[in-house]
């Protein structure tokens, strides 16, 4: 009896992170674990209208990619103004793993121009959480950086009876305009909430007025979430979501993207407040289906035109129960996915027979893990948490000419592949009074890629090598060393954040000069190969000062370091950077100032093709107002980025193509 009472309180599912933090502890305890100081870091897409906190400018219309930049440890690859390659502790997507409310997902592009976050629209995204390095979320394998999951929104069972949001903003710089609009319904036994989102944008401008060719896109997204209680605490739940970008441009590289489109689909039952030594069971089956269409056809001056399709496709399940008992909350979860990768590519030689490649052939991978972890309260100053994570893998090559191409290169290797992969991560933390601090350490080993492993003859635009795979490479490996000390409360917060890897059987592509490249013009072939080992530093520094009531100062610096056994400087490795700003929060209306300054790229790579880059200094501002028409609630915001209309590209700014000059932007997001 005792047991329904409580239910009726907390089913609140959906909104209840923000809404009914009271209530929510239990219901999500997975995702606000007390002790995982150091690694667990979140933003919040979506609140409540009116729950006081959302993210400042872009609103409603800000980009997923937008969004996951606000994370301490996350920066972005990018290729052009659409899609771009979220890089955690200075790890590309081999080392993170992405999931969509725990669904395993793969790209379907050899070139990385669809990254997972792509697929889904930040109007159906309830926040997104990262766990920093080794320690991942349970369903996250190969996650040496981190891994991130994007929590769907979903209404939830005791929401408003029905809501409706419409959204609409305008960027100046490249004409992006952005629509949406969203419904939800909730009542105790059934809820569902659907929307579609648009995007569309011309070629942007960088600073000084100069035009960026090939940087327009076109994007339509549509999802339905649906939930139905038919027994008290029994719940079981449905999502939808079709993603396509059409007309995709990427000034970075040589092919542009005619369609990209995803389809992902899932379907889950949860039983809440069980009896017993587990508290709460989630279940789920998903299926997810991605297809992807390069396309050189609009490129002038095209020596060689190429078709260059690719697709992916996914079937999975995880089952997750979580409890607690005495002072230990622990969860154990099994998962486990199939995913088909293929690509391919033809090439018309003018005068010629068409060549076929078979750019990744058509591999299948089987993968099942076991994920525990606990969160022990060692009393009201010291809490342990430990998790570990178990994985299976096995892969085939499902396409006879795919296998014989590359045994060519590797003759008498295998066409199948069994590994076993894992993870193991402790950290403990102290608090006393307004002060926290926290240690751990982790060891864990990732299997390669497709690409690493299998991948065949893909140009890489940015060193100009083509890469093929090695099917002998070594499980990469890494111990993850980190601690954290902050400070919390007013008016002064501050933290203090540090994190290493050092890797055993570093994977990189190495050139190999007996081999010959396939690309006209190509510096050469690299090779996958282990690096014998290398290290990765980060270290991040928050200060934030509550000056008034209505004035806040935020300051953030971070420090990344990237080195091979040889001494060699690390690709991607992020030059030093201050970040900071001024808010101000007053009634209804809210505004901010801020700048970033980040330093020249001195510790470059120049052995992996990296060239300097210089540093640079951009400001922004924005406001923003919240007001009521009758009984419709409105969200407006004006802002400008660059405001110097600065020529510059970050580090991480594929083949240096220049960032967006100066972008005066407006939006308005209306609730009923
Ligand atoms: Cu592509």
């Amino acid at each position: 009896m005792i047991h329904i009472f409580v239910c009726k309180l907390v089913l609140g599912a959906g909104l209840s992170a923000m809404a009914v933090p009271a209530f929510s502890q239990t219901a999500q305890q997975a995702d606000s674990v007390d002790s995982k100081e150091v690694t667990l870091s979140e933003v919040t897409v979506t609140s409540a209208v009116g729950a006081g906190r959302k993210v400042a400018g872009k609103g409603h219309t800000a980009s997923i990619e937008e969004h996951l930049l606000q994370l301490n440890n996350v920066t972005m690859i990018r290729r052009g103004s659409y899609a771009w390659e979220p890089v955690v502790n200075n790890m590309t997507t081999e080392r993170v793993s992405t999931t969509i409310d725990g669904m395993k997902i793969f790209y379907a592009c050899t070139d990385k121009m669809d990254p997972v976050t792509s697929y889904v629209e930040s109007g159906n995204l309830q926040r997104i959480r990262l766990d920093a390095g080794l320690d991942g979320n349970p369903q996250a394998t190969g996650n040496i950086g981190g891994s991130i999951d994007l929590k769907l929104r979903k209404a939830g069972f005791a929401a408003k009876p029905q809501e409706y949001n419409a959204t609409a903003g305008y960027e100046s710089n490249g004409h992006l305009q952005v629509y949406g609009i969203d419904a939800a319904f909730s009542s105790s036994k059934i809820y569902a909430n659907m929307g579609a989102f648009y995007r569309h944008a011309g070629n942007y401008k960088a600073g000084g007025n100069e035009e960026v060719g090939f940087s327009q896109f076109r994007k339509v997204n549509t999802f339905l979430n649906l939930g139905w209680q038919p027994r008290q605490n029994h719940i079981i739940e449905g999502t939808v979501i079709f993603d396509r970008a059409t007309d995709v441009g990427y000034p970075a590289l040589n092919m542009d993207v005619s369609d990209a489109t995803g389809l992902i689909t899932s379907l889950s039952y949860r039983h809440e407040y069980l009896q017993g030594f587990f508290s709460r069971w989630e279940s789920k089956v998903y299926y997810n289906h991605i297809t992807h269409n390069m396309d050189d056809t609009g490129r002038p001056d095209v020596v060689i035109h190429m078709d260059m399709p690719g697709r992916s496709s996914t079937a999975g399940l995880y089952s997750l129960l979580q409890g607690t008992r005495g002072n230990h909350q622990f969860q154990l979860n099994y998962d486990a996915y199939h995913n088909t990768l293929f690509a391919d590519m033809t090439m018309y030689v003018k005068g010629a027979k068409p060549m076929y490649m078979l750019t990744w052939p058509d591999v299948g991978t089987i993968n099942s893990g076991l994920a525990l972890s606990d969160d022990i309260s060692l009393g009201a100053r010291h809490s342990l948490r430990i998790s570990a994570k178990g994985s299976w893998q096995h892969r085939r090559i499902n396409n006879d000419e795919g296998f014989r191409a590359l045994s060519i290169y590797f003759p008498g290797m295998s066409r199948t592949n069994s590994d076993f992969s894992g993870r193991v991560a402790a950290s403990y933390s102290y608090h006393q009074g307004r002060w926290k601090f926290s240690v751990g350490t982790g060891y864990g080993n990732r299997t390669p890629t497709v690409t690493e492993a299998y991948g065949y003859f893909l140009n890489n635009t940015f060193d100009r090598y083509d890469y093929i795979g090695n099917p002998a490479l070594k499980n990469e490996s890494a111990i993850e060393v980190n601690a954290s000390a902050s400070l919390t409360g007013n008016p002064i917060e501050a933290r203090l954040e540090v994190n290493t890897f050092f890797f055993q059987n570093y994977i990189i592509g190495i050139p190999d000069s007996r081999l010959s490249a396939m690309t006209i013009g190509a510096a050469g072939v690299k090779l996958y190969q282990n690096l014998p080992s290398a290290q990765i530093v980060n270290a991040t520094v928050n200060l934030n000062w509550q000056i008034l009531r209505w004035l806040r100062w935020e300051n953030n610096i971070r420090y990344s370091y990237g080195k091979e056994n040889t001494g060699a400087w690390l690709p991607l490795i992020a030059p030093f950077s201050y970040q900071s700003k001024c808010k101000v929060l007053w009634g209804n209306v809210e505004a901010e100032v801020g700048t970033e300054v980040v330093a020249r790229q001195n510790n470059f790579s120049q052995k992996y093709g990296e060239t300097l880059t210089p540093g640079y200094n951009i400001w922004h501002i924005n406001a923003g107002w919240r007001f009521n028409l009758g009984k419709v609630l409105c969200d407006l915001h004006v802002g400008i980025d660059n405001i110097f209309d600065h020529y510059y590209s970050t580090y991480s700014d594929w083949n240096h193509i220049p960032q967006k000059g100066r972008n005066i932007y407006t939006n308005i997001s209306l609730q009923f």
